[in-house]
């Protein structure tokens, strides 16, 4: 069975793949100081100049780029190419200030395929396979990243997208489906449907390829157990192209990243200091190869820890743990990115007051989001059905920024308990890591 997509990529000397590193970020960073005037200033502003980055040893002297400039440059400012050379965008759900645009050329979305076919060689995928994709297709970058790799990997490839989970396991268990492309937190749900159907018998399953959101040991354990499958996680950001920026392979011991696209370096978030491997900080990387949206130390927000232990599966790529949390507020819910400022946003616009709390659970393996908002007094001495229309006007509005649905639940004023001091606006009782 074939092992490795690239073999020689994904198994190369670690010195040669130090020296490829190094060609790719010089020229990506002359290409990017050309190209890209936004992050020419941010050069010139830390006083650095192309001639000064002559290998992965130089890294540290470029200046970092955040969210908050993919902010300020929205939407074409960190276009690398002409816009006649891009062929597609991919996004993130959220306001202009929140969301992320990513662009890409041709030859970026074939080598983002790429390493998504490395992530389903990696867990055993051949063109025999048959491979089931349910992440979201259209802006969301799991379903189209994975429809691509699974083509290059010869899969017969069932673009199912999210949702409809009846259809699923029709399509699973009609087609004789041996990957599963989803959430981890999908996967359970479609787990508990499939024995609830009495279908587990008729699953032909063999993998899962399961990332977007963090997931734990034991839910791993569970899903393997319930589907009859081996689960790999995947890790990746609209940012840097979508899925299989790392993945696992068959140790399942941390996800190898895919270095000759992308260095990573990990950070401590507040001094920016760089960190060495095995200790626990912010994830950075440099994108060494992408054309229309060429990140460069690209602060994630997503903490990790960076581990260079060679691995048994021959790869000499290195690997990061699962994400142990986030250095914002950034909270993923089924599989979305929801900022607590979106949440306040809506709720100001439709006239609330700022007094709220967002309550996040998981039950059943599958995220509820609970707003609770204060009434005004006015709103409070309504009837029953003008409070009860006001909360649907409120979910209406909620669905519409977030792209998922909450429950909101109205009450009375002063009910929320006040902190003394920062307000406690979130409540997260998921266990996620
Ligand atoms: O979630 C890309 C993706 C799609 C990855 C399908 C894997 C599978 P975004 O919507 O931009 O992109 O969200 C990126 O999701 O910064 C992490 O915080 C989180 N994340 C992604 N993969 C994992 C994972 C896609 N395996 C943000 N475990 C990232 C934990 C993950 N968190």
């Amino acid at each position: 069975m074939k092992r490795y997509y690239q073999p020689e990529i994904e198994t190369m000397p670690r010195e040669q793949l130090r020296a490829l590193q190094s060609e790719r970020l010089v020229k990506q960073v002359k290409r990017v100081w050309d190209a890209v005037p936004y992050y020419r200033k941010k050069m010139e502003d830390k006083g650095v100049t192309p001639e000064d980055i002559r290998g992965v040893e130089d890294l540290s002297k470029l200046p970092f780029l955040s969210k908050a400039d993919l902010r300020d440059a929205y939407p074409y400012g960190l276009l690398g190419k002409p816009l006649s050379e891009c062929v597609r965008i991919q996004s993130t759900s959220g306001t202009t200030g929140r969301r992320v645009v990513a662009f890409y050329t041709q030859h970026d979305i074939d080598l983002w395929e790429d390493c998504c076919a490395r992530a389903i060689t990696a867990a055993g995928g051949t063109d025999e396979d048959v491979c089931q994709v349910c992440y979201g297709y259209g802006l969301f970058t799991g379903g189209p990243g994975l429809n691509g790799g699974s083509h290059k990997v010869g899969c017969l490839t069932l673009p199912m997208s999210s949702g409809n989970t009846e259809r699923q396991l029709q399509f699973m268990t009609d087609l004789g489906a041996t990957i599963l492309c989803c959430t981890p937190s999908y996967a359970a749900y479609l787990a508990e449907s499939a024995i609830e159907a009495g279908m587990q018998d008729k699953l032909k399953l063999k993998a899962g390829i399961f990332g977007a959101e963090a997931w734990t040991e034991e839910m791993r354990h569970d899903i393997e157990a319930k589907l009859g499958l081996k689960a790999f996680d995947i890790y990746g950001l609209t940012e840097l192209s979508g899925p299989g920026v790392a993945f696992e392979c068959e140790e399942q011991g941390g996800m190898h990243i895919n270095e000759d696209h992308f260095i990573a370096e990990v950070i401590d978030p507040v001094t920016e200091e760089v960190l060495p491997y095995g200790s626990k900080g912010e994830l950075v990387f440099t994108a060494i190869t992408k054309e229309a949206f060429p990140m460069i130390r690209y602060r994630t927000r997503d903490i990790c820890v960076l581990n260079d232990a060679p691995c048994s599966c021959g790869r000499t790529h290195i690997r990061m743990s699962k994400p142990m949390g986030r250095s914002d507020d950034m909270l993923i819910i089924r599989g979305v990115n929801v900022f607590p400022s979106q949440i306040e946003t809506v709720l100001l616009n439709q006239g609330m007051p700022a007094n709220y709390q967002i309550l996040v659970d998981r039950v059943n393996n599958t995220d509820t989001l609970d707003v609770e908002v204060e009434m005004t007094s006015e709103i409070f001495s309504d009837t029953v059905a003008a409070i009860s229309k006001k909360e649907n006007d409120l979910v209406n509005a909620l669905r519409a920024m977030l792209g998922i649905t909450a429950r909101v639940h109205l009450v009375a004023p002063k009910s929320i308990t006040r902190s003394e001091g920062k307000a406690v606006r979130v409540i997260d009782k998921r266990k996620l890591y």
